[in-house]
């Protein structure tokens, strides 16, 4: 579309997905052109300003995130997608928009915000849809209630770090190895490598982590985040840096990846205690394919955080516990193995989790005039 007028507005619905909060926009509705794209969302945000006071943002990275949903061109051929979904982070106190992760939150409001924009012809009682992940390429299959064929959101699932209860969005991924990092599930080809004197591993399964034992950094891995993010800020800086070359991906001084998290023998019955850092800031729970990329790390035989772990009995869901719950993840790895590495890499064969998301406000959003001397 063509740049609208600055105080026309832009439609937009806010939703809570999983942990994390959004706007929802289709992408007819916004710029074509990505630079006047991201302008426009730093403004509806409020970014940048630690409270992003003038915008819609929530002044955390877990609130300051956008959703960007299109049908897609192959919607259904064989083995093709219904919609597209391009995650962007905002920053916060930054002018910075990055398309250089996925978002496993965010993710599940994209079905129902398909159905409510039409984008899909709904089921009922419920309904598929096939999203493409446009940040990585790989396609997860989100499984909602629409009696009636509308989406309901109200239900009994409740998920950590979220009062109150929903109804489920079941999220099935495909083809999550290496999402940012060329296809790699171990992408410096190693299952442990050291950086600043601290073993890590640095793995991708939908998502860029370094994983790395929460003893080392001298700390239980039980603290608060905040006291966390205080504490450990320069290390986790200086880690990602270094983690971000041997990754391949390159200087990751002002990108969102890679996350950091440090891992401890679990607390509360399930499989591993975690801490995470997004990338400075630390998470009060834990991202969607962050988790769903921890759990297969500590399944790798060799990486850090595998004698940590309480594995589950098989077919049992892995137990990711984090600073308000705990987030179970189905992750089936494949016993042949391909690649180089440690003894060659398993190949991830499905990885699947359960999240709610639910339709907060729909209406249109006015963004901050261009030029304003605090945006972009
Ligand atoms: O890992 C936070 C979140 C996320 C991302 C982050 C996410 C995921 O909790 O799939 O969901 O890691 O920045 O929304």
């Amino acid at each position: 579309m063509t740049e609208p007028a600055p105080d026309a507005g832009v439609r937009c619905m806010l939703m809570r997905g999983g942990t994390s909060k959004g706007a929802y926009l289709l992408a007819d509705d916004l710029p074509s052109d990505p630079a006047e794209r991201d302008g426009l969302l730093l403004r509806v945000m409020g970014t940048p300003d630690p409270r992003q006071i003038d915008g819609i943002g929530g002044a955390h990275p877990l609130t300051s995130k956008v959703a960007v949903v299109s049908r897609s061109a192959d919607a259904g051929a064989p083995g093709g997608a219904d919609v597209d979904y391009l995650f962007l982070q905002l920053g916060v106190d930054e002018p910075a928009v990055s398309d250089r992760q996925n978002c496993g939150n965010l993710l599940a409001g994209v079905g129902p915000f398909a159905v409510e924009r039409g984008l899909v012809a709904p089921g009922d009682p419920e309904t598929r849809v096939r999203v493409r992940m446009l940040n990585s390429g790989s396609v997860a299959t989100a499984t909602f209630r629409t009696p009636g064929g509308r989406p309901e959101y109200a239900g009994d699932t409740a998920i950590s770090g979220v009062p109150g209860t929903a109804a489920p969005i079941l999220l099935d991924f495909e083809g999550t190895a290496g999402s940012a990092t060329g296809g790699a599930l171990l992408p410096t080809g190693r299952v442990r490598d050291v950086i600043d004197g601290v073993e890590v591993t640095c793995v991708d399964n939908g998502m860029p982590v370094v994983v790395a034992a929460a003893s080392d950094f001298g700390v239980t891995g039980e603290e608060p985040p905040a006291e966390l993010e205080d504490r450990l800020r320069d290390r986790i800086q200086s880690l990602r840096l270094r983690a971000g070359e041997l990754m391949g991906l390159g200087d990751v001084a002002a990108a969102s990846v890679p996350k950091t998290t440090l891992v401890a023998p679990p607390r509360a019955g399930g499989t591993i205690g975690t801490r995470t850092f997004i990338p400075l800031r630390a998470h009060t729970s834990i991202g969607v394919l962050g988790a769903v990329t921890v759990a297969t790390a500590v399944l790798l035989d060799g990486a850090v955080g595998h004698d940590l772990a309480e594995l589950p009995a098989p077919g049992e869901p892995m137990g990711i516990e984090h600073p308000t719950g705990r987030l179970d993840v189905d992750i089936r790895l494949d016993p042949r193995r391909d690649g180089a590495g440690d003894g060659g890499v398993p190949r991830v064969r499905r990885a699947a989790i359960v999240r709610t998301a639910r339709k907060l406000f729909d209406g249109t959003a006015f963004p901050r005039p261009p030029g304003d001397p605090h945006g972009s």
